[in-house]
């Protein structure tokens, strides 16, 4: 691409170093021993499996390496329009296989290693997950990632990098404890530190007035500054050059030295001050959807936003000098609300710094910012008390308050003096404690407003967001979420994704899922069903080798495997489904035993992580394990019924459980699940979902139908109702014994689950686990029905994967794309 001097420059260079890295596995081989040699440090005569490990994936780096470059010039030439996508959560998991995967080399890498006496295989298990996130919202992050990378979407993502990811959960007698995560001890070859890219974040301090050319204008003296330091990680895409970039944030303290403390002597004390700027990235909030209103959590959150658009705006300005083409090169996503402080940032940078007046920056606001939202619940939504905000960004409160008095101005002129409906939509809730409302702040500053399926875009419009969406209908969207196919099909479950190329007679689904429903003509096929149940076996026989490593509990592979994996929290119900295991159990006790051979065997597997300061959710984890204990040793039932506590859950858990659940369950109260997408990564695999009609199973029906899985449970529309009729309500006597005998103390600890069990009984049920249990124990024996006819189930079962492909992050993320950022593929030629 070069002419003249710098031409023959890079020629002399690639000259140098023999061209660009080479992929064959003879090459492979020598850039492994290298980095054995001298990154790793080891002898190259002598290395053990974690040194391999560290050594190929420096050898994957290196490639990922070359294409970041390649695609950073690439945009930089083209100057596109980018989408920046802001956000507190990326739980990424694992990098190696899925680099490799997205690479095209993952063979070459298996062959190579193998000539060198290793497994790809084992060397992969060697990799830590990188866990900087909660659930849901953050897995969906990483998701996104990856789409935006396959389909060449010039994107960068924004983030913290916590020096503790998510607490690891240990389980000591049946009780969850909380651990830190250590990932960063033995080192992170996915990322590459920036010790040159970095700013100043300020915090603390008080606003003066000053008159600049006449006029009077704002200036915040900070009182504190710390130093946000750039970690990039390369995300490749697939079946493309294109790797984009996630730049993560690590605090250190700042370069500029208070000389006030220095001078006073008091040197030591002054180096171990400084060292506590490094707090605001050191951990991860482990609460998903609960929020506290803590000043650390309000600093991790502006020092994020604050570095990122420095990075953003410096970024613009390399290549501009007019901040009026700013909405024709920057679209800035909010993951939820948490990066909201983004909004008043942007005005003061503009007003403050830039010096645009009010009405030039709150213009160029509008047409930046777009939000999505991931909660249903009023009580999720995020506040931050003004005392807070006052003492740590004060100039930022101002503008908020600027920014509310000018929508309130024009509010009135719309609706009147409502006083009701103006004080509801506020920016600024006034009470005992004065708190601003983030989601109020980010549905007047964005152009767009989405929701994570239809379901849920419905409920937000007619309840959450509903004084909101009358004014402005036009801004409320919905984009249901999806899940990548490349991790959660090709990585995860290479045996499925090896038959269903092999079937469709491509591999084009891997980046085009849609073709997945080519599945449909042969889902009755003898030859296919063959495959597909052989290719299921396998994973239900590494899964049961996980179970017995991690639980001692020996599993028969002819049981169905019932899996519900995910956060634990009341509304998705896990304390449903151990009730129906009892229940199960109690019926199975109370058998002739010439019955018993009509039972068909489940083994019930249940993981997920509760928030350190969420009792209820802990004691349904303990009961879980009480229940567990009794059943799993009682010689009498065998196997015909056991329950697994998997513990410590995360996304390369999942990897491994997903691919060999037969059944999997998504029982959340109607009306609670934004969307889930645990649902979809099963669908994907094969796995026959038992689900309320909840966030985006009402659109997976829509796909399968609903005679492919088993549905059950109260409506979205039918809860309020249920709920008002309280004590009034109808429930099961089989609920009722089972509820007793957790109470009676039949699982011991009957003190400890008090209260558990207090929340489903006395017409406090608020979660309709008793109104919905007659229909759920329907369910299931739908489930073991059609379990015994094997043929139906692998033609369901295979019927699911063929309709899982609109659930594909890649048809979500052109929907965002297209519909609310307004972005283009920016494709580096190869
Ligand atoms: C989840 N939300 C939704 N929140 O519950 C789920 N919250 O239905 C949806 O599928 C998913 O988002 C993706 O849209 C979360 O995971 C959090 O983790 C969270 C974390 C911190 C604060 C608030």
């Amino acid at each position: 691409e070069y002419s003249g001097e710098r031409k023959a420059k890079a020629e002399r260079i690639l000259g140098l170093m023999d061209g660009f890295l080479k992929n064959d596995p003879v090459s492979l081989q020598k850039d492994i021993l290298e980095h054995v040699e001298y990154t790793v440090a080891r002898s190259r005569f002598s290395f053990d499996d974690f040194e391999a490990y560290q050594a190929l994936s420096h050898s994957v780096r290196d490639r990922l390496i070359e294409r970041w470059h390649d695609t950073q010039v690439y945009f930089k030439r083209k100057d596109p329009k980018r989408l920046y996508f802001l956000s507190l959560e990326f739980l990424m998991g694992r990098s190696l296989s899925n680099s490799v995967i997205n690479l095209g080399i993952r063979d070459q890498c298996a062959d190579a290693l193998s000539q060198l006496g290793f497994e790809f295989e084992v060397l992969a298990e060697q990799e830590g997950d990188a866990a900087l996130g909660n659930g849901g919202l953050a897995r969906l992050s990483a998701c996104q990632m990856d789409s935006l990378a396959t389909l060449d979407y010039p994107a960068w993502g924004y983030g913290l990098r916590y020096q503790y990811g998510l607490f690891r959960q240990v389980i000591l007698d049946g009780f969850q404890h909380e651990q830190p995560d250590y990932w960063l001890n033995f080192g992170n070859p996915w990322e590459i530190e920036r010790v040159h890219v970095s700013y100043a974040v300020k915090f603390y301090g008080n606003v003066e007035e000053e008159i600049l050319n006449g006029e009077k204008c704002k200036v915040w003296i900070p009182g504190e500054t710390v130093e946000a330091v750039a970690y990039d990680n390369p995300i490749p895409g697939y079946g493309t050059r294109n790797t984009v970039n996630l730049r993560l944030w690590a605090a250190k303290p700042s370069g500029q030295h208070d000389m006030e403390s220095y001078n006073t002597g008091d040197y030591i004390n002054a180096v171990v001050n400084r060292q506590r700027a490094e707090t605001i990235s050191s951990v991860l909030y482990p609460d998903d959807r609960s929020h506290q209103g803590k000043e650390l959590r309000l600093k991790q959150q502006y020092f994020f936003v604050s570095a990122s658009l420095q990075d953003i705006i410096r970024r613009f300005k390399e290549a501009h000098d007019n901040f009026d083409v700013f909405p024709e090169k920057v679209a800035l996503q909010l993951n939820d609300t948490h990066p909201s402080l983004a909004i008043p940032e942007v005005m003061r940078v503009l007003v403050d710094e830039e010096h645009l007046g009010w009405n030039r920056a709150w213009d160029i606001v509008c047409k930046i910012f777009s939000f999505t939202t991931h909660t249903v619940l009023p009580e999720g939504l995020e506040k931050i008390p003004v005392d807070l905000l006052e003492s740590l960004l004060p100039r930022h409160l101002q503008i908020i308050y600027d920014i509310n008095f000018n929508f309130m101005e024009e509010l009135k002129k719309k609706i009147g003096l409502d006083y009701d409906r103006l004080s509801r939509m506020s920016i600024v809730e006034e009470g005992a404690v004065k708190n601003i409302r983030m989601a109020n702040l980010s549905i007047v500053c964005c152009h767009t407003v989405d929701g994570v399926s239809r379901v849920h875009s419905e409920l937000l419009k007619s309840r959450v967001f509903k004084d909101f969406y009358e004014l402005w209908p036009q801004k409320f969207q919905y984009k249901t979420n999806g899940v990548t196919q490349r991790r959660w099909i090709v990585v995860s479950n290479p045996g499925l994704s090896a038959l269903i190329s092999k079937w469709l007679g491509t591999e084009a689904w891997i980046r085009d899922v849609d073709l997945l429903t080519g599945l449909r003509e042969y889902a009755a096929d003898a030859d296919l069903q063959q495959e597909w149940k052989m290719v299921r076996k396998v994973n239900k026989m590494r899964l049961a080798e996980y179970i017995e490593a991690m639980s001692g509990v020996k599993v028969s592979l002819d049981a169905m495997f019932d899996v519900q994996i995910k956060r634990i929290h009341e509304y998705k119900r896990q304390l449903l489904n151990i009730l129906s295991i009892i229940h199960r159990y109690d019926c199975i006790k109370n058998m002739e035993k010439s019955d018993r051979r009509k039972v068909v065997p489940r083994v019930c597997i249940i993981g997920g992580k509760a928030a350190p300061g969420y009792e209820i959710a802990k004691k349904i984890i303990k009961l879980c394990h009480a229940v567990a204990e009794k059943i799993n040793n009682d010689t009498d039932v065998g196997d015909l019924l056991k329950l697994v506590f998997i513990p410590d859950y995360n996304v390369s858990v999942a990897e491994l459980v997903i691919p060999g659940a037969d059944l999997s369950q998504h029982i959340s109260t109607a009306g609670h699940e934004a969307s889930g997408t645990g649902s979809m990564k099963f669908l994907m695999n094969g796995c026959l979902l038992l689900a309320t009609a909840d966030g985006s199973t009402i659109e997976i029906i829509e796909e399968i139908g609903s005679d492919n899985m088993f549905l059950f449970g109260a409506k979205v529309h039918e809860v309020q109702a249920l709920r008002e009729k309280g004590p009034a309500l109808k429930t099961p006597l089989q609920f009722a014994r089972v509820v007793k005998m957790v109470r009676d103390g039949y699982f011991g600890f009957e003190d400890h689950f008090k209260s558990l069990c207090d929340t489903v009984e006395g017409g406090s049920d608020f979660y309709l686990l008793g109104s919905d249990f007659a229909s759920y124990l329907e369910a299931q024996a739908a489930a073991d029905k059609a379990f015994v006819d094997q043929e139906k189930w692998t033609r369901m079962s295979i019927l699911s994967t063929a309709g899982s492909g609109r659930f594909s992050s890649d048809r979500t993320m052109e929907e965002y794309a297209k519909k609310t950022w307004g972005i283009e593929p920016c494709k580096c030629p190869f």
